[in-house]
C-alpha cells in the first residue's frame, strides 16, 4: 500500500448491522413503509447506478460534469483550497476534475473522501496516489449523516457534496445536515454542493423510470440486500417499480408497488410484513431544488452562497457557499 494513502475507521464494527437493522425495523413497521436509500448501494446496486448514469434519460451526471469541467478553475481560484473533502464519494471522474484544477492552481496538498463504504474508498485511493504523485489521500469511512469529525486537514478546505445526494434528504434531514457542515467548516473554509432542479416532471419521472428498465433494476435490488443480509425472503417479482412526481414537496420518490397480498419473513428481526396488493414500500426521494429557497434554508444553516453555476439547458447547479 502506498504511503501517501491512509484509511481510518471511523465507525463501530457493527455499525452496518445494527443500522440496517434499525432502519429496517423502523420502516417496515410504519403505516406508510419506507427504506432509507443509502441501502440500494451494494456491490451491485453500485454496478446498476453506474450503469444508471449513463442511460439517455438519466441526465444528471452529465449535466454536472459539463458544469464541472467549465467551471472547475473558476472553484480553484476561488478556494485555493489546500484540502478536497468529499462527502459520499463513489466515482472518481467529477473528483479529478477538481483534483486537476486545484492541482493546476497549486494549492492541492490533501484529498478527504468519506464513505460508508471502505472498498469503494480503497480502490478510488490507491488509484488516485498513482495518478497524482504529490497527493495525500486520508480516507475515512464514516457516516456523515451523524457526524463530520474532520481532523488536521491543512486550510482552506473545500468541502463537495456533489450528484444531488442532498435531494435524499427531507427538509428536516437536511437541516441537521447542514448543522453538521456548519459546525464542521471554519471561516476560509467552502462548501461545493451539486444539485438537481425542479423541471418538467415528465422528464423528472423518465430519468427515474428509464426504458431499459435500469432504474427498476436498482429499485429492486434493496430487497436483495435485505434477502442476504437479513436472511428475509422477498419475492423481488412480486413488486412493480414505480417512480412518481410528489408536485407538493417539490421531488421525485421510487416506490416499490406490491403486485399481490403477500407476507415477508425477515427472521433475526423476529418479523413478519404484510403487503396489501397495490402497498407501497417508499424508496428514496430525490428532491429537485430551486434557487431561492435553497438560498434560503442554507442562510437559516449559516451559509451565504458565493457563485451558482448551471448548465446551458438549467437542468442543474453547482454552487459555491460559505461560512
Ligand atoms: C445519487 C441519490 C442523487 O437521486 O438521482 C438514480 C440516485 N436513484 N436513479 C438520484 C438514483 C435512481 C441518485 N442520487
Amino acid at each position: 500500500m502506498n504511503s501517501r494513502f491512509t484509511l481510518d475507521h471511523r465507525l463501530p464494527a457493527d455499525y452496518f448491522d445494527t443500522t440496517l437493522r434499525a432502519d429496517v425495523r423502523l420502516g417496515l413497521t410504519a403505516p406508510s413503509k419506507s427504506l432509507p436509500p443509502k441501502w440500494f448501494y451494494d456491490a451491485r446496486g453500485s454496478e446498476l447506478f453506474e450503469e444508471i448514469t449513463r442511460l439517455p434519460e438519466y441526465y444528471p451526471t452529465r449535466a454536472e460534469q459539463e458544469i464541472l469541467t467549465r467551471r472547475a478553475p473558476e472553484i480553484a481560484a476561488a478556494t485555493r483550497a489546500h484540502s478536497l473533502i468529499e462527502l459520499g464519494s463513489g466515482s472518481s471522474r467529477k473528483t479529478r476534475l477538481l483534483l486537476d484544477a486545484l492541482t493546476a492552481a497549486g494549492t492541492l496538498e490533501r484529498y478527504v473522501p468519506l464513505d460508508v463504504s471502505d472498498s469503494a474508498l480503497v480502490q478510488a485511493g490507491e488509484a488516485l496516489c498513482r495518478d497524482y504523485p504529490s497527493l495525500r489521500v486520508a480516507a475515512t469511512v464514516t457516516d456523515f449523516e451523524q457526524e463530520l469529525a474532520l481532523a488536521d486537514e491543512p486550510g482552506p478546505r473545500l468541502l463537495s457534496f456533489l450528484g444531488s445526494t442532498l435531494g435524499n434528504l427531507d427538509p428536516a434531514q437536511r437541516t441537521d445536515f447542514y448543522r453538521i457542515l456548519r459546525r464542521a467548516l471554519s471561516a476560509d473554509d467552502t462548501l461545493l454542493l451539486g444539485v438537481d432542479l425542479v423541471k418538467d416532471p415528465a422528464v423528472l419521472v423518465a430519468a427515474y423510470d428509464d426504458a431499459r428498465g435500469v432504474t427498476a433494476e436498482f429499485n429492486k435490488n434493496v430487497l436483495q440486500v435485505l434477502n442476504r443480509e437479513l436472511d428475509a425472503d422477498f419475492d423481488p417479482d412480486a413488486y412493480d417499480h414505480v417512480a412518481l412526481w410528489n408536485a407538493d414537496e417539490e421531488r421525485i420518490e421510487m416506490h416499490l408497488r406490491s403486485r399481490i397480498d403477500q407476507t415477508v419473513k425477515i427472521p433475526p428481526l423476529d418479523l413478519s410484513v404484510d403487503f396489501t396488493r397495490g402497498e407501497h414500500l417508499r424508496t428514496e426521494i430525490s428532491t429537485k431544488f430551486r434557487r431561492e429557497p435553497l438560498e434560503a434554508e442554507l442562510a437559516e444553516a449559516g451559509f451565504t452562497i458565493r457563485h451558482w453555476w448551471t448548465d446551458p439547458q438549467n437542468r442543474f447547479a453547482l454552487l459555491l457557499a460559505v461560512p
